[in-house]
């Protein structure tokens, strides 16, 4: 009934207008399943490599070659094999890659054929992807995690900070969560054109950040949170991606926005005044993808009331997650299908994270599609938490649509505070 009988590679566009790629399977008995690959733009120097064609055409970003490898040796090794098998299937694609960042046949092309699998397993059942991977035990609908102000390397370094998020911490279910972030979305948009600072939006839909400090667009956010009639704090909570990878290295860190240079201990220091005086409950890669020594002394210091995300720094790579649990470098993991290439590697990471207590918050890319794949592996893997981008852009809302969809069937309810790093 599942087995694959072809493999389809399409050239389509993400969010970003530039090539990606598509993959469609077919197995047996009629089940078709398509995936899309997503783009990161600030990426962990251990993600699987996109492969891109690096000539003259967009900007070196096409992917002829990514797809010739879908069409031609992975469909080859593909067909035959049975798709409900994705352990199977994913080491297949592993080992037919054969090197270690999946840097030969392109990790977008890896990815989006791994997810496919999935889908077109899922369409033979006859069920929604997210019952296929869980054999439907899912209860609960993840907490979205939604951004309102974007910065980092998604607005051109405007500001140093990535990733201003809120999170509906005290919403009922994840229907309410999402009226309540769209109540913080229009205010915080009202708020930015009433200072004559509303200058569109960055790469995942949050406002473009026209602040003159890291700070001021912490205070806007709480204001924001304020005039859509919410508690900063109770029922909305501040969620942060700092991503220090992109503004430091070797444990030195230079804030474009203010014109100062910090060493690890002196960005600690910041961050942890910013949790004193913010109503901040998750920080994401608080210190650079190469200062686990950072990693770990932040975590020592603030990992008892805030939840700290590893992006750059774990890669959605289980060894990488047992190293940090071990080290005391972070309590939580970002889940990024495509960072690790495969939905059975990334899936080892996610549980990983899970056996240990750990959080893990379920991830798009900043380069995206109409793709909602990861919506249901959140709510397939019980997982708790999901970040989509902000609420603005279809590539975003899809996916936000698409667990309004699912929570018909699962139920609209959010995990307990006691299933997040910071409500222990
Ligand atoms: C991140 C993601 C999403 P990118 O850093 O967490 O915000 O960004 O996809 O560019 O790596
Ligand atoms: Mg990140």
């Amino acid at each position: 009934m599942t087995e694959i009988q072809s493999v389809h590679g399409r050239r389509v566009w993400d969010s970003r207008g530039r090539p990606t790629v598509e993959t469609e399977i077919q197995v047996a008995g009629g089940g078709v399943g398509r995936a899309i690959a997503p783009a990161g733009a600030s990426t962990g120097s251990g993600e699987a490599v996109d492969l891109r064609d690096g000539d003259q055409t967009f900007g070196g970003y096409d992917v002829r070659n990514a797809l010739a490898a879908v069409e031609g040796e992975i469909a080859k090794a593909l067909v035959g094999m049975d798709a409900a098998d994705q352990n199977a299937v994913d080491q297949a694609l592993i080992a037919l890659d054969g090197t270690p960042n999946k840097s030969r046949l392109g990790g977008n092309a890896i990815v989006a054929t791994s997810m496919a699998v999935a889908h077109a397993t899922a369409a033979a059942r006859g069920v929604p992807l997210w019952h296929s991977l869980g054999d439907g035990t899912a209860r609960t609908m993840p907490l979205p995690e939604i951004q309102i102000f974007g910065g980092g390397a998604h607005a051109g370094r405007r500001v140093d900070v990535q990733d201003f998020m809120v999170m509906a911490t005290g919403a009922e279910d994840y229907a309410e969560a999402l009226d309540w972030t769209a109540r913080v979305y229009l205010a915080a948009g009202k708020l930015m054109a009433d200072a004559d600072k509303l200058q569109g939006v960055a790469d995942e839909g949050g406002y473009w950040p026209a602040f003159d400090t890291n700070e001021a667009a912490l205070d806007m956010l709480v204001r924001s949170i304020e005039a859509a009639g919410l508690v900063p704090g109770e029922q909305v909570t501040i969620s942060l991606d700092i991503a220090a990878s992109e503004f430091g290295s070797a444990g030195r860190y230079r804030l474009g926005l203010e014109g100062r240079e910090l060493d690890s201990n002196g960005l600690s220091e910041m961050l942890l005044g910013w949790l004193e005086r913010y109503p901040i409950v998750s920080v994401e890669d608080p210190l650079g993808e190469d200062d686990v020594a950072g990693l770990i002394a932040f975590t020592a210091a603030a990992g008892e009331k805030v939840q700290i995300i590893g992006d750059d720094y774990l890669v959605t790579n289980a060894e990488r997650v047992r190293s940090g649990i071990e080290k005391g470098a972070c309590n939580a993991v970002l889940v990024k299908p495509n960072q690790a290439g495969t939905l059975s590697e990334a899936k080892a990471a996610f549980d990983a994270a899970m056996a240990a207590g750990w959080g893990a918050v379920v991830s798009a890319r900043s380069g995206e599609t109409e793709d909602v794949t990861i919506v249901h592996l959140a709510v397939g893997w019980c997982g708790t938490q999901l970040k989509v981008g902000s609420f603005a852009r279809s590539e975003r809302m899809a996916k936000w649509n698409e667990g309004l969809r699912v929570a018909e069937t699962v139920g609209s309810a959010l995990p307990p505070v006691s299933a997040f790093p910071w409500g222990r």
